[in-house]
């Protein structure tokens, strides 16, 4: 043990100095509760001042090009930089900073020819798992309306689409049928319920998509992955002041935006709960992602996106619900899991998200025509 900590210090410290970055490094520890990523906090000594930084292995499983995933962050967080310091006078903890190499790049690799990223750490805001109350509701969707308001008129040509299909749910729903045909890991005994739910389902599931491809609804600049711990709500203020975890920002629906910040934002559980009755949608928190998105996003937002704001936390919660189900017919090889039925566990509070939101549908429909 004393050894492996000695020498994951020394890997950290040998990669954090391919960075360009003044003064001495402390220590590293594992941070944050991401599914993909590994992620360490550096804690370094500048002159008698401490430093935190975030640095990060890019899942090369994942991302199979993590330079064009590094290529996209960089664009956008310039970008948002130049447009809060028009608004702002303080910007230091309004986007991610990247930290660069001494070749000036975004990222480096480590002998194993793994993608690391690095950016300075933001003091006094932390991101939440499970939001309290309807005003964090509000921020965190005021601030990814205003991250999709900020970035439509990023200059240069298309973002590179790092992971195809990232949010195709009908082609989610088609990966869950070749894990069910190919039985892995011999589990599909187990969850015939599951299974009959989603796929009961499928014509619902596919119908973003659908508007897409009809024309009726706009690709745009989207993060891709809203969940509510993937904001910084700062300390003093309660406003959401960063949107972070930028790897999967790249071409994609709003609403598939909007709806997994209903996913992550209405329950009052955590995304792998295993008691179901503690999974449910918080009316409440809902009303309050519905109008801090329509304050920010409202001004670009086409009609047909507006009449589907109740549908998108319902597509992509079943969405994220096959995937787990999915990786857990495969034997576990996408998300980190903590324990052995962890991804059906996270599929059934998927599941059970879903329903709750189906019972309120009419509900939030009779919002939209307030
Ligand atoms: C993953 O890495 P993390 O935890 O931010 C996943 C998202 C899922 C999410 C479910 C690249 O995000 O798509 O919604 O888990 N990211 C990727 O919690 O697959
Ligand atoms: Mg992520």
């Amino acid at each position: 043990m004393a050894v492996s900590r000695a020498s994951l210090q020394q890997k950290l410290k040998k990669l954090i100095y391919k960075f360009r970055i003044y003064g001495d490094f402390m220590v590293g520890v594992p941070f944050g509760n991401g599914h993909v990523n590994d992620t360490y906090l550096l804690t370094f000594d500048q002159g008698g001042v401490r430093l935190n930084y975030v640095l990060q292995r890019i899942n090369g499983a994942v991302f199979k090009e993590p330079v064009k995933v590094m290529e996209n962050v960089d664009r956008v967080t310039k970008h948002i930089l130049t447009k809060i310091q028009k608004t702002h006078s303080e910007t230091q903890k309004r986007t991610i900073r990247l930290l660069r190499s001494h070749d000036d790049l975004p990222y480096v690799f480590d002998d194993n020819g793994n993608c690391w990223r690095a950016y300075i750490y933001i003091e006094r805001a932390r991101a939440y798992d499970v939001l309290e109350t309807p005003e964090q509701a509000f921020g965190i969707a005021h601030a990814f309306g205003e991250f999709q308001q900020q970035l439509i008129d990023l200059p240069g040509e298309r973002l590179h689409d790092t992971i195809p299909d990232f949010h195709n749910t009908p082609k989610r729903i088609e990966q869950l049928e070749q894990a069910i045909k190919e039985d892995k890991a011999g589990r599909v005994k187990d969850v015939q319920k599951e299974i009959d739910f989603i796929l009961s389902r499928k014509e619902d599931a596919s119908l973003l998509v659908r508007l897409n491809q009809s024309g009726d609804i706009p690709e745009r600049i989207t993060h891709n992955d809203t969940k509510s711990n993937n904001i910084l709500i700062d300390d003093l203020s309660g406003e959401g002041i960063c949107v972070i975890d930028l790897d999967t920002v790249m071409p994609g629906l709003s609403l598939y935006d909007f709806g997994d910040m209903v996913r992550t934002c209405t329950s009052p559980a955590e995304e792998d709960e295993t008691d179901l009755r503690k999974v449910f949608m918080r009316f409440d928190m809902y009303e309050a992602l519905f109008s801090g998105f329509c304050e920010s996003a409202g001004a670009f937002m086409t009609a047909a996106e507006r009449e589907n704001l109740a549908n998108a936390g319902k597509i992509i919660t079943l969405e994220i619900g096959t995937r787990f189900l999915t990786d857990y017919l495969s034997g576990d090889k996408y998300f980190k899991i903590k324990r052995a039925n962890h991804n059906l566990e996270r599929c059934r509070s998927q599941l059970k998200l879903v329903s709750s939101i189906e019972e309120q549908m009419n509900d939030m429909l009779n919002l939209l025509k307030d």
